[in-house]
């Protein structure tokens, strides 16, 4: 009977259960998850500081609106806020970007005037866009997003701000160099000038207002888990390696070797453990090796750090409408995202932090947020070195001296040692090739061994939604999917022997 076809599922993050919860529901009955650790969600993460509920890993729901199946679910199961729901907020649409309402402060301790540096924001936004617009055209002027940015920062700085002030020039420059930081983080990249331009425009994006989980993010996780067999799946069991087109044995069947010696066979194998792992352990984690193009492909994305720091104080020192503080650093006119002294400099490359609302359900909690080597510098600290940088940094932008925080919580997504960094990106010479090859299941097409014996889910392999907890949803649904018409195109009824 093909519904007796079993199909192990590596790694239960959201598209490891969203897999196994589309062929379960189709009536498939040996579904097996195996995951490393002790937990379901992966870079769905929730934890607490103090009485607060926090997201370590996945934030927002990006464009929540009728086409985002998150967004679907979470309305389902109850798990929004009222404002969430209305049509207005999921007809925003603001192309990734949220407009939040901005506190500037600059690093000789004082507050600006949010316009003084509005006109720097508004050519670093133009400039995100027409980044977007080079996708599928030959002959794109720069490799990268970084240097598209610079170079136009440039031209269009000399001919627009000829008259303006050099002072506010300059602080103008400086909060372009704080944007490319922002952007960093957004996508889990050391620097502008490792994504590539060409493709940038390849993710995208849906209407909504982006909104939060009031009660954490996991709770979708909790709802879904809650719908399948209790023992679907076995936690703290980590896969060394799976055997595919294992032609010694003269047997169709795929064999899962884990950590701690158990061996499984299995009819399928829906792999999908983050980029980050497969770019460290890929050459051990398949047997035979992966083809060299598919190899490739996970060499060639990129894959970045970007982490949080949470930071509650007793009482707030922004304004009740701030909804995000940007920090300005005013030596860094030079236009740039990188610190040049990692161990020392490391807290310039955070960005600034956006701030938990509503008050009454968080009181007065931040998010600080920093990407890249100096995120991956951050993680090797202690958590009491980490808060003594952060405060140090505060009291220097506000110029108030006294200002201590009560808590201060950070992740460490690049030292988790089954995630080693935070989402995928389209590094420099990237492709949508590349993602086709992540997605592409083993054997590659044209090979006459068994088909489907490994197939391939995870953010990383969604061709426009990567780095999303939407992405990585669909492709888990994606693979079952494909297994499930494979059974009903081959014989609705036999598991195919050849
Ligand atoms: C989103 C958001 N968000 C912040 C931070 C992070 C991420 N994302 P999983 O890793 O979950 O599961 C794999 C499992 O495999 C895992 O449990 C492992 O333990 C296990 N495993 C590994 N090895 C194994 C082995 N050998 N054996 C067995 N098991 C093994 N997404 O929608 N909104 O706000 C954020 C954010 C700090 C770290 C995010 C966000 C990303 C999502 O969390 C992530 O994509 C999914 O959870 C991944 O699920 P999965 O199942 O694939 O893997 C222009 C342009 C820009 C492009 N980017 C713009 C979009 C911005 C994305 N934004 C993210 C921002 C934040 C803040």
């Amino acid at each position: 009977m093909a519904k007796n076809a079993k199909i192990v599922i590596v790694g239960c993050g959201i598209s490891g259960v969203a897999a196994a919860h589309r062929l379960i529901k189709a009536g498939y009955q040996h579904v097996r998850i195996l995951e490393a650790t002790g937990r379901a969600g992966g870079r769905i993460k929730t934890g607490r500081l103090g009485d607060n509920v926090v997201e370590i890993g996945a934030n927002w729901i990006h464009g929540p609106s009728e086409e985002n199946p998150v967004f679907c679910l979470a309305r389902q199961y109850g798990l929004l806020d009222p404002e969430a729901l209305t049509s207005e907020n999921q007809s925003v649409d603001i192309g990734g970007h949220p407009l939040w309402v901005p506190n500037v402060f600059v690093s000789s301790g004082r507050k600006l005037n949010p316009e003084d540096v509005s006109p720097a924001l508004e050519i670093f936004a133009d400039l995100l866009n027409e980044g977007s617009e080079f996708q599928n055209q030959k002959g794109e002027p720069f490799a990268s997003v970084g240097e598209f940015i610079r170079s136009e920062v440039k031209k269009r700085t000399a001919e627009n701000w000829k008259d303006v002030d050099p002072a506010v020039r300059s602080l103008r420059l400086c909060a372009i160099s704080n944007m490319l930081k922002v952007e960093c983080c957004v996508n889990g990249t050391h620097s502008m000038d490792d994504v590539g331009l060409g493709a940038f425009g390849q993710y995208k994006t849906l209407p909504g207002l982006d909104c939060t989980f009031p009660g954490g993010f996991e709770g979708l996780v909790k709802k879904l888990m809650s719908e399948l067999p209790d023992d679907v799946v076995t936690y703290n069991r980590p896969v060394r390696c799976v055997h595919w087109n294992d032609t010694e044995r003269g047997e169709n069947q795929v064999a899962v070797e884990c950590r701690d010696g158990e061996k499984m066979l299995a009819d399928h194998v829906i792999v999908t453990v983050p980029l980050g792992y497969l770019k460290k352990e890929c050459s051990s984690l398949f047997q035979p090796p992966l083809p060299l193009h598919k190899l490739h492909s996970i060499q060639r994305l990129g894959f970045g750090t970007n982490n949080k720091i949470f930071v509650e104080f007793d009482e707030p020192w922004w304004d009740a409408d701030c909804e995000v503080i940007y920090l300005l650093w005013e030596d860094e006119e030079a236009v740039m995202d990188q610190v040049s002294d990692v161990q020392k400099s490391w807290i310039k490359k955070l960005f600034g932090f956006t701030v938990l609302k509503p008050t009454e359900r968080y009181g007065h909690v931040l998010c600080g947020w920093i990407a890249g080597h100096e995120s991956e510098h951050m993680e090797t600290l202690s958590e009491q070195e980490v808060a003594d940088a952060v405060t140090q940094l505060i009291r220097r932008f506000t110029g108030n001296p006294v200002i201590t925080p009560r808590r201060v919580l950070r992740s460490q997504w690049f030292s988790d040692p089954w995630t080693c960094g935070s989402y995928s990106y389209l590094r420099k010479g990237c492709s949508e090739q590349d993602l086709d090859n992540m997605m592409e299941p083993l054997p590659p097409r044209g090979s006459k061994s068994q088909p489907l014996q490994v197939l391939f889910a995870g953010e990383a392999t969604h061709p426009c939604f990567f780095s999303t907890v939407h992405g990585a949803l669909l492709t888990g649904r994606r693979e079952a999917d494909r297994l499930i018409s494979h059974y009903s195109s081959t014989s609705p009824l036999e598991v195919p022997k050849s």
